[in-house]
């Protein structure tokens, strides 16, 4: 049988507050909690998930670099270095994998300065603004999208 595709889950910056601070913005559901529905979702969809966290942006880089040829997509709330990174988007390009962009608040309604991310140049796609829920849209879409590559 055909191994799973791999899939990395990377969380960037302070996103392991989840669920502690700021519930008006982020909502009560902690990372664990997310990355537990997202395991048992990756294994319905048949996928294999490595989840992740830092707050650092060169631990963030040295994963994006080593998830070639270790992983089949790349999904990634890059947090505030969405609105500040170059090297995060370069890392992305180098590596060469599918990249869903995921935001659990929608960027587009809040301050000017989140409006821009520069990751999204780099991402098939961006889901934001659905909370928690959007991280099982993101596993979802990256299914859909290596079931078409593998496909064609
Ligand atoms: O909406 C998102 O997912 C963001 O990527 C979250 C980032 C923010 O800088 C982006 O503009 C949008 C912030 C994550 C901070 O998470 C916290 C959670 C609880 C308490 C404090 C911060």
């Amino acid at each position: 049988m055909a191994k799973a595709p791999s899939v990395l889950l990377l969380n960037g910056p302070n996103l392991n507050l989840l669920g502690t601070r700021e519930p008006e913005v982020y909502g009560h559901t902690t990372l664990a909690e997310i990355e537990a529905t997202c395991r048992v979702r990756a294994s319905e969809l048949g996928l294999e998930l490595d989840c992740r966290q830092s707050n650092h942006e060169g631990r963030l880089l040295d994963w994006i670099q080593e998830a070639r040829g270790n992983h089949d997509a790349i999904i990634l709330n890059p947090g505030a270095y969405s609105h500040t990174s170059i090297a995060i988007p370069d890392a992305l390009k180098a590596v060469g994998l599918p990249v869903v962009e995921l935001h659990l608040s929608n960027i587009h309604k809040r301050e000017p300065f989140r409006q821009k991310s520069y990751v999204s140049a780099v991402a098939e796609g961006v889901i934001c603004g659905f909370g928690p829920q959007g991280y099982v849209l993101a596993l979802e879409a990256v299914a859909q999208l290596l079931k078409t590559r593998r496909e064609a």
